[in-house]
């Protein structure tokens, strides 16, 4: 059994444990417990990359185990939607309350009319796509398309590569040089950050391409501030530079690409001066940038996320991408790409993989405001929302709450928080956290899989995902492999299909190394996993898709009534919305000094952000930071983070990306004026408009 030392005599012990939220990272942890309370949480160095350290977040932890915000117990909805109260009573009466609605709705609209809603909440293979899957299918429910993140990249990554492993962290201290694309480790992957600070000390240059200049961008030795949305012409233009100035590795090429013609001929309409302009970005840093890459080997490019949410997305992601296979920059440690490791090792559910999947609706979560409020034959009769917070974090939030409003729709909440979302449910279920039950991780940085194992007991009521849709299969007389959740081996059986030696190693140990090598050599340890093994640079199946062809730039629509574009990056404060419960601060818009001298805003001053889909009311904060022209306010706040309890979502619309059908958070068209504050005190704001989020109800 994985370490945990017990000392019965003060009731103290140390459970070893992993962090199963939705960052790369995926942390080993130690857990200290006295009289069944959590009292510490801390890195372990299990996981080498942890290294002891971990971030404030998980670190406070035990705030959201024990906070006024947790979910106790199961409820029913009393009086108006919306208002978050609801009278207690057992999870198994809620669980047979659920079970008798899907059974009439079933037969009144048949079972398309329930639409199950969840992410990544917990990115444990346990506690989602396992019981639940089984069940929703048998049951015959629309089916979920989950792009609300990494769609693009990942349709990108698979078409090109077919989703070969990363370079490794570690490796990142062998390159020469580093390129940060839309990325942003130190907010949103901390672990990374030493690694290319230790590069940087053994005389790696650091290149970062943000339009904010993050924290990392200050230490680089190229900044380069693109207007968001023109990446693809950046990329295509390094492209144009290495094949006409004889840096294309054509032997590469030769052997293992096919496709090389078509990028060539797309990347010729990108000189270098030409796509400076378009990205406004100097056009003396791009050519240092191309000659860098030309030059310097081992070369890495880590491509993050925050560029895939534009209607180029999808389209600069493969042009990121592809640069490593022209320039010839695989084949040496520290050289190639980096990106999502997801894909890196399969573990497969085998009960879930057996059970065939029904050809049921499928709905693009992106568009869930658009499902609620428009979608017949048969409309959404019963929404089904667990791991997941859409009432904050999905596009097109007033539609999102527009839909959750209506009076017709039953809509169930497993959380283990009373998030904004939980608060428009019909029935709430209360949902374990990582920290009291089982389940297995697998990092998407790192690649080992960990076992986690519970700490404490369950919290009031709560239980965990497998137990409640076990309990919702047998009432709805479907079978389904599920489990109560007692030890770690019953646990297993629940979920995966492990090879023998995994579930040894991690029953022994608490982590099992991957079959892929944990730090591999691109093109020596691991190929592409394409049909022909070749890297396919011009996917054909991709051009079907995309609406203006691969490679393809679709402008970015700046207009005279709303020239501002806001971008909502990860924040260090919360995991997409988790642990926002936590923070009562309001969130503070940030702004280039240069955009508010012109609209006669001052620092602090609370402003209006607006287009036609809806306006968020905050404070400002000035930040010469910032690209001129681009705001930013973080992903993952909660409704009372702002003065009217709109998110930077309420902007979003719920547009596709050009491929993978992702969401566009960072393609955001805005204006912005200042609130006289005569009119609304700040107070008087928050009054006004937290309709729904005044009266809380823990
Ligand atoms: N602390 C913390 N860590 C997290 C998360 C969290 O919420 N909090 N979320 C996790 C999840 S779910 C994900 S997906 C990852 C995301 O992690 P990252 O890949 O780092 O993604 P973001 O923070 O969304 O954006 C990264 C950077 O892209 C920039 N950017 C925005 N638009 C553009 C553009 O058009 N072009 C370019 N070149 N850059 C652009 C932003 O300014 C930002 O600095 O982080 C994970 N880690
Ligand atoms: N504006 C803007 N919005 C964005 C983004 C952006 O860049 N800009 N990025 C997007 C990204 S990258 C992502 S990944 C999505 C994420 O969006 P969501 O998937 O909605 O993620 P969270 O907000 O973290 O909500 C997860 C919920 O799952 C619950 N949960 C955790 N573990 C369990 C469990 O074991 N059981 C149950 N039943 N519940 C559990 C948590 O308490 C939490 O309330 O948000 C997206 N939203
Ligand atoms: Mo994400």
């Amino acid at each position: 059994m994985a370490e945990r030392e017990d000392d019965s005599t003060w009731g103290r012990s140390t459970v070893d444990t992993a962090c199963p939220l939705d960052c790369p990272d995926t942390c080993s942890l130690s857990i200290s417990v006295e009289r069944g309370k959590v009292v510490s949480i801390d890195g372990s160095t299990r996981e080498p990359v942890t290294d002891g350290f971990i971030c404030g977040k998980v670190r406070g932890f035990g705030d959201r185990v024990y906070g006024a915000d947790r979910l106790h117990h199961a409820g029913v909805r009393e009086g108006e939607k919306g208002r978050g109260r609801f009278k207690k009573v057992s999870v198994d009466r809620a669980i047979e309350i659920v079970a008798t609605r899907m059974q009439q709705i079933k037969e009144e609209h048949g079972a398309e009319a329930i639409l199950p809603f969840s992410y990544g909440g917990s990115n444990g293979l346990v506690s989602q796509d396992t019981t639940d899957a089984l069940l929703f299918r048998q049951f015959g429910t629309s089916r979920l398309a989950r792009t609300v993140c990494a769609a693009p990249t990942t349709s990108v990554s698979q078409a090109l590569y077919g989703r070969m492993p990363s370079v490794s962290y570690e490796d990142y201290r062998e390159a020469r040089l580093i390129v940060l694309w839309g990325a942003n480790p130190s907010g949103s992957a901390i672990h990374l950050v030493p690694h290319i600070k230790a590069a940087q000390e053994a005389g790696a240059a650091l290149v970062v391409i943000d339009p904010r200049r993050t924290g990392l961008a200050k230490l680089a030795d190229i900044h380069l501030q693109v207007r968001p949305g023109t990446d693809v012409v950046i990329a295509l233009a390094i492209h144009r530079f290495l094949f006409e100035n004889g840096f294309a590795d054509e032997a590469f090429l030769a052997e293992h690409t096919r496709g090389v013609d078509q990028l060539r001929e797309r990347a010729s309409e990108w000189p270098l001066e030409r796509a400076a302009t378009v990205a406004h970005v100097d056009r003396d840093d791009l050519v240092k940038i191309a000659e860098l890459y030309a030059e310097r080997s081992p070369a890495l490019i880590r491509c993050g996320w925050g560029l895939e949410r534009n209607r180029n997305g999808g389209n600069a992601a493969m042009a990121v991408l592809s640069l490593p296979a022209v320039a010839g920059k695989f084949g040496v440690r520290g050289g190639g790409f980096s990106l999502s490791n997801s894909g890196a090792w399969t573990v497969d559910s085998a009960a879930v993989a057996a059970a065939s999947e029904p050809a049921t609706r499928l709905v693009n979560m992106n568009q869930l405001g658009r499902a609620l409020t428009e979608f017949k034959d048969p409309p959404v009769q019963m929404l089904f929302v667990y791991n997941c917070n859409p009432a904050v974090t999905m596009p097109d939030q007033n539609r999102v709450l527009e839909g959750l409003k209506r009076d017709d729709l039953f809509t169930v909440v497993f959380d283990q928080v009373l998030t904004d979302t939980a608060r428009w449910a019909d029935v709430v279920l209360p949902a374990t956290t990582f920290l009291e039950h089982y389940d297995i991780v697998k990092g998407y940085g790192p690649v080992s899989l960990q076992l986690i194992q519970p700490a404490i007991e369950p919290v009031g009521d709560s239980r965990p995902n497998v137990e409640v849709f076990g309990n919702l299969a047998r009432r709805l007389g479907l079978e389904v492999n599920s489990s109560l959740d007692t030890d770690a081996e019953a646990m297993m059986h629940v979920t995966t299909a492990l090879k023998d030696d995994v579930r040894d190693s991690l029953l022994a140990n608490g982590i099992a190394t991957p079959e892929c090598p944990a730090r591999p050599i691109q093109f020596i340890d691991v190929f592409p996993r394409t049909p022909d093994r070749k890297i396919d640079l011009f996917p054909t199946e991709l051009e079907r898709e995309a609406p203006a062809g691969i490679y393809a730039f679709q402008g970015e629509t700046a207009t005279d009534t709303h020239p501002l574009v806001l971008l909502s990056p990860a924040s260090e404060k919360t995991i997409n919305s988790t642990l926002g419960e936590l923070r009562d601060d309001l969130a503070r818009v940030q702004m280039h000094p240069q955009d508010a001298t012109v609209r006669d805003i001052s620092d602090g001053d609370t402003i209006r952000v607006f287009n036609d889909l809806g306006e968020v009311l905050c404070p400002v904060q000035l930040n010469s930071d910032l690209k001129p022209g681009a705001l930013s306010l973080p992903k993952g706040l909660w409704q009372k983070h702002t003065m009217n309890g709109s998110t930077a979502n309420a902007l979003v619309a719920d547009t596709s990306t050009d491929i993978g059908g992702g969401a566009c958070f960072n393609d955001v068209r805005v204006e912005v004026t200042r609130v006289v504050t005569a009119d609304f005190g700040s107070r008087n704001v928050a009054l006004w408009t937290t309709e729904t989020g005044t009266d809380k109800v823990h």
